[in-house]
This record gives structure tokens, sequence and C-alpha cells, in this order.
């Protein structure tokens, strides 16, 4: 028997990552091959693993902390998974987590090395954060030590993937590529679109194979990163939903979204992700804003108009913690207006706590 492939997927927050986990898993799957997956987040009442469910995934989460911090949360998560016995496990860190080479790939491969075949490290980046990050013809709405995780998180890939290709030209494919190069001369590039499953065979292969991992360990400080980190406020809700005769559940998130996003702008905070799954009868929609200015994109549908919807929202907004939480709470109750009752079950707003990893390598192994 070989050992499961362990495969991380990692990348600032709203790249791609449970897109990817999931189209990849599907794909696997058809071809036969069980596939586990893993999610991972400051706090619990996640839409991660809440969809990555939905769509039939076998899923594991890791809660409460990043893998750097949860290092034995994440093998435990993974034994879990190995009952199944899969082929592959697909795991996601939290999206503003970096340093993830030297806390996480090589504890891995030097204390777990017989369990799991480590695969290359993909870091997947959004090509409008690309262009921020160098000041290529988009304003940067994060200040510097965010995008120092972001460029950290890039540095130390061993495979940097340059998701949401189907938003491209070949010719803007070109330029971003050539702006990676640039940066991380000698770094594998791969373009690719989660969504559509473009390139993805080919990302598969490149993760299949037995090639290095965890090559490169950047030189991380820890004072901008924690900086940096805790610009971002977190909010993780969960809230029940009634509407007497039922509601446009779909138009009740899209204006969630919009109202959001304009709140967000008026305070000159800046949406990194902010994504949302609504439950009700046997449907549910998910809807994402990766930016305050970026259009929402929905998924799914809702079948009639029931009448009770159960809603997990996630927020990493620049804003502070308690702002986050009066701003997400005012737009879900003026989103849902007199026709729909908002019971919010447990909301929990903060700004994530200095790293401090279980392991960490100097070298890589
Ligand atoms: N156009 C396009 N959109 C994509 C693609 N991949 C992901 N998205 C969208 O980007 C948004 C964020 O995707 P996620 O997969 O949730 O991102 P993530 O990296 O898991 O985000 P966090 O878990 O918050 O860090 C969603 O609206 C996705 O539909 C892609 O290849 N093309
Ligand atoms: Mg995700």
């Amino acid at each position: 028997v070989t050992q499961p492939r362990l495969v991380l997927v990692g990348g600032f927050l709203g790249a791609g990552k449970t897109t990817l986990l999931a189209k990849a898993a599907e794909r696997l799957a058809r071809a036969g091959k069980r596939v586990g997956l893993i999610t991972n987040d400051q706090a619990t009442s996640l839409v991660d693993t809440a969809l990555l469910e939905r769509r039939g995934a076998s899923v594991a989460e890791v809660s409460g902390g990043c893998f750097c911090c949860r290092f034995d949360d994440l093998i435990s998560a993974l034994r879990l998974l190995m009952s199944g016995q899969p082929d592959a496990v697909i795991a996601e860190p939290v999206g503003s987590c970096t340093d993830l080479s030297a806390t996480v790939l090589q504890p891995l491969k030097a204390l777990y090395g017989e369990l799991f075949r480590v695969a290359p490290f993909s870091v997947l980046a959004d090509p409008i954060r690309l262009r921020e990050a160098w000041g290529r013809g988009a304003e940067c709405r994060f200040p510097d030590n965010v995008m120092y995780i972001f460029r950290k998180q890039l540095e130390e890939a061993d495979l940097i993937v340059l998701n949401k290709a189907d938003t491209l030209s070949p010719a803007e494919v070109g330029e971003l590529k050539r702006l990676v190069a640039e940066h991380y001369p000698g770094k594998v590039v791969l373009a690719l679109s989660a969504l559509r499953g473009d390139g993805l065979d080919e990302w598969l292969r490149l993760v299949s194979e037995d090639r290095p991992a965890g090559q490169r360990i950047a030189s991380v400080d820890y004072d901008v990163y924690a900086e940096g980190e805790a610009m971002l406020g977190w909010l993780n809700a969960s809230a029940h939903l009634h509407a007497e005769g039922g509601a446009d559940w779909r138009a009740f998130c899209l204006d969630f979204l919009a109202r959001a996003q304009a709140e967000t702008r008026a305070r000159s905070a800046e949406i990194a992700h902010l994504k949302l799954l609504l439950s009700a009868g046997e449907g549910s929609i998910v809807a994402n804003a990766t930016g305050s200015g970026v259009p929402p994109f929905v998924q799914g549908a809702i079948a009639g108009s029931p009448e009770d919807a159960e809603l997990l929202v996630n927020a990493r907004v620049r804003l502070a913690p308690q702002e986050l939480r009066e701003t997400i709470e005012g737009c879900l109750r003026a989103a849902a207006g007199r026709g729909i009752a908002v019971s919010l079950g447990e909301v929990r707003s903060f700004a994530p706590a200095r790293p401090r990893p279980t392991h960490r390598f100097a070298s890589a192994v």
C-alpha cells in the first residue's frame, strides 16, 4: 500500500483555495480516487466546511487556530481521514497564514514522512491582489504589513498558481506570469481556473508526481506578520432566519453583500473575503465578495420560497473586530428589513492572535 498524497493549498484570503479543493476532489472522485479534505480557521462555524460537505466531500476541520499553531490537531484530522483510506488528502490553511513551509511542511516530512507523501506546496494568487502587491495598475487597499504576508506566501511556495485565469486575457496571463517570475525567479508558475477547471489536470499532475516539497523556507519577521494579521478583523456568525410566507433568499444574500460592500467602503475598510452560506429546504446559496469593490459572486439556488433559512457568515475585513461586528449585524438587519426575522446564533469577532507555531524548522529537510 502506498501512503496517501498530502497536498497543501495555500494563498491569501479569497484566492480560491476552497474552490480548488472542491473541483479537485470531484475530478479525482470521477477518476475513482478516494479524497479527504481539511479546512482550517481561527474559529468554528465555517462556510468552507459546510460548502465542501454539501458537495459530497469527506471533510475534517481544524479550527481555533492555523495549522502551524494547531499542528497536533492537523495530525488528528489527518488520522481521522486516514480511516477512509484516501489516495489523497488536500488541505487548506487559513488565508492570512504564512511560514507554512517551516512550520507545517518540514515537520510533516520529518516526523510523519512514513504516513504521507507530501506534495509540492501550491500557493494560489488572485490576479487583482498580485497587481496590488507590486503597484501595477491597481491601488493597494491593504497596509504594507498585510501585503507582507501575501508576498511571503508566494516566496515560500514550491508552485505558484495564478488562479482565476478565466478573468484574464492570454496577454494578461503572460504579463502576470512575467511579474511573478521577476519577483520569484525560477519558481514554477501555473495559470488555472479553479472555478471552471481549466488547467486542473496539469495542476493535479504536478502535485501527484514525486517532486521535492517544501524546498523553500522564507525568512519571516513575526512582528510584521503578527501586525499584518491583526489588521484583519475576523467574524464568524450563524443565524436563523424566518420569513412569514417565504422570501426571495437569493435577493436577500445579494442585498446583504451589496450593503456590506458599501458600508466597508464608506468606512475606508476593505473586505479581504466575505462569504456566506444560506441553506433553506434542500437548497443552498453561497455568496462571496473578495473585495469591497469587486462584483459579488453567487452560486446555488433555493427551490420555491421556504419560510426558514440557516445562515453562516464568515467575514475577514480590514476593520477593528467590534466595528466589524456592528457593520455586519447592521447590514444583516437592513437586508432582512421587516419581512425577515433574524435570530443570531453564536457571533465571534476578533483579530487573529500572534502566531505561535508548534514546530519551526530553520532549514528544509
Ligand atoms: N472567476 C473565478 N473566480 C474564482 C475562481 N476560483 C475561485 N473564485 C471565486 O473567488 C471567491 C473566493 O473563492 P474561495 O475558494 O472561497 O477562496 P479561498 O481561498 O478558499 O478563501 P478563504 O478560505 O477565505 O481564504 C469565490 O467567489 C469563488 O467563486 C476562478 O478560478 N475564477
Ligand atoms: Mg476557503
